[in-house]
């Protein structure tokens, strides 16, 4: 019975086409989840109008990023595929979080930092700087067990899980308290250009990240283009943090340990390993991008499956903002 199985939360914003780093860090973990665990996979609009974002284009990139966790795997008919915006239980609970979370508290995410600091003329959102309270809603709504993210969300959900405590020390259990899940490899993958900061869709540079919509040659010709070191021993260290980023897609994707790729590459060039993991790429994201295209020329069944996940969503969350708003005092209609 699903009832019995732990759950899991995790959302992807529809900021941008999705990349490398989003599929590895995050998706392909999440299909390995399916069976075991009863699963929420959330497309997180509201927190990508957090900066601005053009009406056309939240609306195809939420279509794509949904299509994308279909193609990857993740089968509608056992897990709970959904879009945040249809469920306003989201915004209900992250109100009342956002009065439990402390000024201090959001102003030492790392992620506000970086943002904020990428927004001209100041013009910083007060919906940038609560983010993460809504964050903390979305997975707290659902009574969560484990949070699949990558490396970078880690800071974000110490912050849920502090004000899943806080709530219930102030008013009694209510929240179960959700742990990290965080693969060792592949929960950070690097920009191409510059391997010490992660790769990101919402980078200015196009060689910087793969897309996941990225065709063939455009793979191929970015890894060769992919910024390593003056060293030409593939080996895994610290100071040849592009050989080490490309080590872990490799390892990421076909499964094998680090240890067995650096012997199979001793006394070779960049120029074969990089074509080499180039191949892996092109060849995990073929299948993925033609599945996806096909999704999305068929947006009846894409609009069947939103449909039903906020139905699915929307009951569960329903239960857990009734309980919460019965604690704080409010009364009900
Ligand atoms: P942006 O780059 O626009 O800030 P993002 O890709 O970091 O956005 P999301 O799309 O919301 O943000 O991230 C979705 C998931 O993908 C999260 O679990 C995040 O940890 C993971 N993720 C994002 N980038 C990487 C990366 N480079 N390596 C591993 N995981 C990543
Ligand atoms: N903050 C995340 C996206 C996100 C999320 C979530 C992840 C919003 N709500 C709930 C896991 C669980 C990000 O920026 N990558």
């Amino acid at each position: 019975m699903e009832d019995n199985k732990k759950v899991i939360f995790s959302g992807i914003q529809p900021s941008g086409s999705l990349t490398l780093g989003n599929y590895l860090g995050a998706i392909k973990n999440w299909t390995n989840l399916q069976d075991e665990y009863n699963c929420y996979y959330c497309i997180v609009d509201m927190h990508a109008i957090t900066v601005p974002k053009e009406p056309k284009d939240l609306r195809k990139n939420t279509l794509e990023v949904l299509a994308n966790y279909v193609a990857a795997g993740l089968d509608p008919d056992k897990v709970t595929l959904f879009i945040q915006s249809h469920v306003s239980a989201h915004v209900e609970l992250g109100w009342v979080l956002n009065c439990m979370t402390y000024y201090g508290e959001l102003g030492r995410m790392t992620q506000f930092k970086d943002k904020s600091k990428k927004q001209e003329n100041n013009n910083i959102t007060a919906g940038l700087f609560t983010y993460p309270s809504l964050m903390a809603a979305d997975i707290l709504l659902y009574q969560t067990d484990l949070v699949p993210v990558g490396e970078d969300q880690r800071q974000h959900l110490e912050l849920s899980r502090d004000i899943a405590i806080r709530f219930n020390n102030r008013y009694s259990e209510t929240f179960v308290v959700p742990e990290p899940y965080i693969s060792k490899v592949g929960a950070k993958i690097m920009n191409l250009q510059d391997p010490t900061s992660k790769m990101s869709k919402s980078d200015t540079n196009d060689n910087s990240y793969i897309l996941l919509s990225d065709d063939d040659d455009s793979i191929r010709r970015k890894f060769k283009r992919a910024v390593t070191d003056s060293l030409g021993i593939v080996k895994l260290s610290d100071d040849q943090p592009g050989v080490k980023n490309l080590l872990g897609i490799y390892s990421k994707i076909t499964g094998e340990s680090v240890d067995n790729l650096v012997q199979k590459y001793e006394g070779k060039g960049y120029a074969e390993f990089k074509e080499d993991v180039a191949e892996i790429v092109v060849n995990e994201l073929r299948p993925l991008r033609e599945k996806r295209d096909d999704l999305l020329k068929n947006k009846d069944y894409l609009e069947e499956i939103y449909h039903k996940g906020a139905e699915k969503a929307e009951n569960v969350a329903r239960k857990t903002l009734r309980k919460v708003y019965k604690k704080v005092g409010f009364i009900p209609r």
